[in-house]
């Protein structure tokens, strides 16, 4: 059965993964995943160089959405504040203070099921002021029509994140308010528009095995595959859902299974930055490490995420030179 598994970066291109060979590579013996998952990862990038992105929530909470594992959802109580659209040059000074800090691309985030036609003016200015200081943008702001997809991407919004968050069998154990499919019309509108996407999912919200696997296969199927895939680990946050049976039970995963599927996303989507996402407040440095040994390139830096705790730049900064690697 070994002998199917592609070992090298010839399969660059492929979207056609089988569960079968996904499951097999699962079913690897951790030292043996880890290091074709480093092959595959010389072969497309720099060894020891990691991408630095910092996230802004720049409309906080109260979103209609039901996102199980979402403390911005207005239907849990979990005790956060709501507010309304950032004004322009208060989102100007975060992205003025996430480059001083050494993030080279900016990621806005707003709690909402899809933008309202009289905010994007507002929103391509941001953009616009965002790109001009030299870093990257991205944003992240639900659905968007063909209208909303062409001015985010005339206004040079080089990524949009839009995540599908887990395999298509478990999206309504997940969210009820949007079916999978509403997720992939917008990626191929953004896809059209000319930006990059970045789409990726979470582990750890009480999934299958087989949803981790449906989920990487579902990714590696785009075609192109998304330039960048975040991997997050579920932040459970009390009063959502899933963060509740998370809390309350044993759902927790191992952090060498996180990197298991670090791991295989780094072989299944050779190019592509995999970045290791939200929950390293909550892993240990070894679990990183093992992650970075996996083929993860990417990570959001700062004390915050879009609402929750990240490591911040002191222990970012000792972890990354303890390891020898450059955030770039
Ligand atoms: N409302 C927009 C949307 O859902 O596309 C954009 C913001 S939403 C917070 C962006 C992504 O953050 C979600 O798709 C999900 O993958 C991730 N996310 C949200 N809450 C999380 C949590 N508690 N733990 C891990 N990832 C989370
Ligand atoms: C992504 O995949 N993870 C980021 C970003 N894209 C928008 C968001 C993580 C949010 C974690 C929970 C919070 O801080 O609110
Ligand atoms: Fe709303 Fe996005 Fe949170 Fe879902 S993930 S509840 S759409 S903010």
């Amino acid at each position: 059965m070994l002998d199917t598994i592609p070992a090298t970066a010839a399969e660059a291109s492929r979207h056609d993964w089988t569960r079968e060979e996904v499951e097999a590579l699962f079913a690897l013996p951790f030292t043996e995943l880890l290091f074709r998952a480093q092959t595959v990862h010389r072969q497309h990038h720099r060894a020891n160089a990691v991408q630095a992105s910092q996230l802004c929530s720049i409309k906080t909470g109260g979103c209609p959405e039901d996102c199980g594992y979402c403390n911005q959802s207005a239907k849990f109580k979990t005790g956060l504040t709501a507010s309304r659209l950032m004004a322009v040059e208060a989102v100007v000074a975060e992205a003025e203070a996430a480059r001083a800090s050494g993030a080279s691309r900016f990621c806005m985030g707003a709690a909402w099921r899809e933008p309202k036609d009289r905010d994007m003016d507002t929103l391509t200015e941001m953009v616009c002021r965002v790109k001009a200081m030299g870093l990257e943008t991205c944003m992240t702001l639900g659905m968007l029509s063909d209208s909303q997809a062409r001015a985010l991407s005339d206004a040079g919004l080089d990524y949009y994140n839009h995540n599908i968050d887990t395999s298509p069998e478990d999206y309504s154990r997940v969210i009820s308010t949007r079916t999978f499919e509403d997720r992939i019309e917008t990626l191929e509108r953004v896809r059209q528009s000319g930006m990059k996407v970045c789409c990726g999912g979470i582990i750890g919200m009480g999934e299958q095995a087989e949803d981790r696997a449906g989920l990487l296969i579902a990714l590696a199927r785009m075609t192109p595959h998304p330039e960048s895939v975040p991997i997050n680990a579920l932040v459970p946050v009390r009063g959502t859902p899933l963060g509740d049976e998370v809390l309350d039970g044993e759902k927790q995963i191992s952090g060498i299974e996180f990197a298991r599927v670090i791991a295989i996303a780094r072989i299944m989507m050779p190019a592509s930055m995999v970045r290791l996402s939200a929950g390293r407040e909550a892993m240990s440095d070894e679990t990183q490490a093992l992650c970075f040994a996996a083929g993860a390139n990417s990570i959001f830096v700062g004390e915050r995420l879009l609402t929750t705790d990240n490591p911040g730049e002191s222990r970012d900064e000792a972890l990354f030179r303890e390891l020898g690697l450059e955030l770039f």
